[in-house]
């Protein structure tokens, strides 16, 4: 291939991606008000749909980037939607029951499609979570019952937040930390791998939580991991927190 004939391919393959991009990310950039990137291909269809966020992507700066809650939502999230449609297919209660009613009890999914079940629903369900949990208003430090509760369990907020930075960090590979109401009532810090999710382990409620794969802060803090959950906490609503508290599972 001559220079000419290889600028000619990459230019159309850029007119390709650029048409993709206009096509695919135009609602949700519309909705969002973002000219971040487009989605991938829509998911297949199904009772399963990808949640809406209740801020647009850029809404997190500093603390997270446009660009990764873009590809965060549209892509990682939407991949767990599209395989859960696709999963109904073979398990029909998939798309009757609710979503932490299977995850209180994997162990009730029938073994054939136990394994992606349980990494598809448990990815849906912890990322619908975490993006209702973040804000750009809402309390900025924990207050009332809850603030009540991490003094007595902890001693003071900063303790708890070591607590649960520790669990974030000492995740090896891929998971989530977390802060639940523990079978005994008490506040504690906690990890899930991969995408494991706490309602399993039997805890009352789980009061917030931030995902620790690496698609979650790589693109802004590489392999930074303690930055990216010491910068996190600006982005906690603690309103949601207390309401997660109050509400249990
Ligand atoms: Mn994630």
């Amino acid at each position: 291939m001559n220079r000419r004939q290889n600028l000619k391919l990459m230019l159309g393959s850029a007119a390709a991606l650029g048409a993709t991009a206009v096509a695919g990310g135009s609602a949700l950039a519309q909705q969002q008000g973002s000219a971040a990137p487009a989605a991938t291909a829509a998911a297949p269809a199904g009772p399963f749909k990808l949640p809406p966020l209740g801020y647009a992507y850029e809404a997190l700066e500093p603390h997270i980037d446009t660009m990764t809650m873009n590809i965060h939502h549209t892509r990682h999230h939407n991949a767990f939607i599209g395989n859960l449609n696709t999963l109904v297919g073979k398990w029909a209660d998939l798309g009757t029951k609710s979503p932490a009613e299977i995850m209180k009890a994997p162990g009730t999914i029938p073994e054939a499609v136990r394994g992606p079940v349980r990494n598809n629903l448990g990815g849906h369900w912890n990322h619908t979570f975490f993006w209702d949990l973040m804000t750009p208003g809402g309390a900025q430090q924990p207050a009332g019952d809850l603030l009540a509760a991490i003094n007595g369990s902890f001693g003071d907020v900063a303790k708890m937040k070591e607590q649960v930075n520790a669990a974030g960090l000492g995740r090896f590979g891929s998971g989530w930390a977390w802060l639940v109401v523990d079978k005994d009532g008490k506040l504690a810090a906690m990890s899930t791998p991969n995408q494991d999710t706490p309602l399993e382990t039997g805890v009352k409620a789980v009061v917030l939580g931030v995902d620790v794969w690496e698609h979650a802060y790589y693109l802004k803090y590489q392999n930074k991991r303690g930055d990216y959950l010491n910068t996190w906490w600006n982005t906690v609503n603690w309103d949601k927190a207390l309401g997660n508290m109050k509400k249990g599972v």
